[in-house]
């Protein structure tokens, strides 16, 4: 299962030398076998995505050549970057506090594990690697509003933190940022980052019967549980990058004061006020509950 892109516990042998918990990426060090890993899910992906993933995310793979030529070096990557929306790539050993990386973001500063999940592990991985977060992430920062919209993230994400609502943001950030879909002219389509670097997920997003699709509604969302070990049960889709700006320029704390006292949503749950995209028949996860 590709699911768990941001599990649990510690990265990769390095321990963070700087405050800002950055280690070199060492693009030097990486071996072939390394930059072979890179290449099979380039490529697997590459030909999945036209026509699944959004124009912009696609656009932004082109423009960002991250097709095959194995594990990127994020100073080539960061120069293509800014140049376009201000943002960066820095490496990091693998999750990092949520206040680092809240900073990180809040500076327009992407931070990528640096490690690659091994050849033996191409669809299972529990932290986030560099094919997740540079194949995922990066692309989508090409785009103007959607930089924006990640930057706000970062600066929102240390305020939820104060208001002790941190848990309620990171649904947005999951729902959208992770796991988002948006209604392109031709249709349904991929933006989130944890879809867009699983083969599976990719498939399951938008074919199959099972997951609902939900148009996205903000206190909806911050009020909703989340799977980090499956695919997701619900899929929340926005109209355009223009609603994550929208979005960006909300103040959140009398809607943390509201959810907060309002009970929770499961993930496959349904309230009378959802609007569907398309309703899911909810069987793959039902097939895999234990019975009784
Ligand atoms: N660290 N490297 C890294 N990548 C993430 O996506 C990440 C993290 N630390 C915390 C975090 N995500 C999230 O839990 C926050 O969005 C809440
Ligand atoms: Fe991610």
């Amino acid at each position: 299962m590709d699911a768990a892109k941001h599990g649990a516990a510690a990265g990769d042998a390095a321990r963070p030398g700087r405050a800002d918990w950055t280690v070199d990426q060492g693009w030097e060090s990486y071996t072939p076998e390394e930059h072979g890993v890179w290449r099979t899910l380039a490529e697997r992906q590459g030909g999945l995505l036209p026509g699944r993933a959004c124009d912009e995310f696609l656009q932004g793979l082109r423009l960002l050549d991250l097709g095959s030529g194995g594990i990127p070096d994020f100073r080539r990557l960061s120069e293509v970057l800014t140049r376009r929306t201000g943002w960066q790539v820095v490496a990091v050993p693998g999750l990092v506090p949520d206040e680092v990386f809240f900073d990180h973001l809040a500076h327009r500063r992407f931070p990528a594990g640096r490690f690659i999940r091994r050849p033996e592990e191409l669809d299972y991985l529990e932290e986030p690697d560099v094919f997740h977060d540079v194949y995922g992430h990066v692309p989508m920062l090409m785009h103007p509003a959607f930089a924006d919209y990640m930057q706000a993230y970062g600066a929102g994400g240390l305020r939820a933190r104060r208001l002790g609502a941190l848990e309620n943001l990171a649904r947005v950030y999951w729902y959208t940022v992770e796991f988002g879909l948006v209604e392109g002219p031709e249709g349904l389509r991929l933006y989130g980052a944890g879809i867009a670097s699983s083969r599976a997920e990719t498939i399951f997003a938008l074919t199959d019967d099972s997951p609902h699709r939900l148009r996205f509604a903000l206190e909806r969302v911050l009020r909703t549980r989340y799977r980090i070990d499956d695919f997701q049960e619900t899929y929340f889709v926005i109209p355009g990058f223009d609603a994550l700006l929208e979005l960006a320029r909300i103040d959140f704390a009398p809607l943390y004061e509201r959810v907060l006292a309002l009970p929770t949503i499961e993930p496959g749950e349904i309230l009378p006020e959802d609007i569907f995209v398309a309703r899911g028949t909810g069987a793959y996860h039902a097939a895999r509950r234990p019975a009784g």
